[in-house]
């Protein structure tokens, strides 16, 4: 248990938790009863993965990604009592938009929800013209409001932070292409209203010219903790192998005033495709974390991240040694 109170906010006692299993030296560990969320949980689902939830009245609720079987990228309200075992809607989110043209659904995928002043933001990659960040907001888990995508195609990895940044809605986001882009740096935007965003900023690009687990291209994960040392952000890096694309897991540290400025970034990964439900699915060798939940109190962190591309698993760490393992194997 740490000592300090390093997360600043956010108490949740009934985070679902597992301690690190014995013989485990790993900063990040998987729970043991992995997946949480198999990919036929509901009738329509192909799989679910890539999947946000968070605390909601006294349990958790979230947003699914469920690929159904026709294959069409869906997003879908849920709801838990303990954050391992989910209800999720059998039929997707029908969103309410005032703009006729944004509110003709496509598809939608790899969803975030961030708890922002009085409301629960959803923001995921909408498909307008290609893929770009779309916005939406609830307070129920049943009615969702859209408000307008946040940027031009092509973008994807859209990530809210918590709260107002110099007095503005700040995200992070990842410029693309329409397919399944080769490249890709974490981008940094403003928003006095969360309608209109800019003052872009970069802030990481992949780390490129060798083989490393983020060699080709990177993405903001969850929505950013604040800390004592900066905002802990978990993301995306893919390296290129003869067999495609490979996703792992790892995290920066960012200046809390100003977030483009990365402080710390793990050279090695936290976590990599390495189970069986994460090397062998519908897209193999994918960890893609999209939420975690936290506990300041206790400095608990558990990560929701999908896995190939087909079922939803669950990560623990602890903030301070995370911190830590940050710190002294940082490669900017
Ligand atoms: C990315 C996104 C993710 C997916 C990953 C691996 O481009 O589409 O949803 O997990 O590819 O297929």
């Amino acid at each position: 248990m740490p000592k300090k109170k390093t997360i600043l906010h956010g108490s949740l006692p009934n985070i679902p938790w597992e301690d690190r299993p014995d013989g485990c030296d790993e900063v990040v560990w998987r729970y043991s009863h992995n997946p949480v969320i198999p990919r036929d949980l509901i009738p329509c689902s192909n799989s679910i993965f890539n999947s946000a939830v968070v605390p909601f009245e006294d349990a958790f609720a979230g947003v699914f990604r469920v690929d159904n079987k026709c294959r069409n990228m869906q997003l879908h309200c849920g709801r838990s009592k303990d954050g391992l075992n989910f209800e999720i809607d059998v039929e997707p989110i029908r969103f309410v938009c005032s703009e006729p043209e944004i509110a003709v659904f496509v598809e939608g995928y790899d969803p975030r929800v961030c708890w922002l002043e009085d409301r629960y933001y959803l923001t995921w990659c909408n498909s307008y013209h290609g893929p770009t960040i779309g916005v939406a907001y609830t307070n129920d888990f049943r009615k969702f409001h859209q408000i307008e995508n946040a940027f031009l195609p092509f973008n994807r990895n859209g990530v809210l932070f918590p709260r107002k940044i110099n007095g503005k809605y700040a995200m992070l986001s990842r410029p693309s292409d329409t397919g399944h882009t080769a490249f890709g740096d974490i981008f940094y935007s403003t928003s006095p209203d969360m309608v209109h965003w800019g003052c872009h900023r970069h802030v990481m690009a992949p780390k490129a010219g060798k083989l490393t687990w983020q060699c080709v291209k990177i993405g903001a994960g969850p929505v950013p903790i604040e800390t004592t040392e900066g905002w802990l952000l978990f993301y995306h890096g893919v390296l290129l192998s003869c067999n495609g694309f490979v996703y792992s897991m790892g995290a920066a540290l960012l200046d809390i005033d100003k977030p483009w400025h990365v402080i710390y970034r793990t050279k090695p990964y936290l976590l990599s495709p390495q189970k069986l439900y994460e090397c062998v699915g519908d897209v193999p060798n994918v960890v893609f974390p999209c939420a975690t939940l936290h506990d300041a109190s206790t400095g608990r962190i558990a990560v929701y991240y999908g896995c190939a591309d087909t079922l939803t698993s669950l990560a623990f760490c602890y903030v301070d040694e995370l911190l830590d393992f940050i710190k002294s194997n940082s490669e900017l």
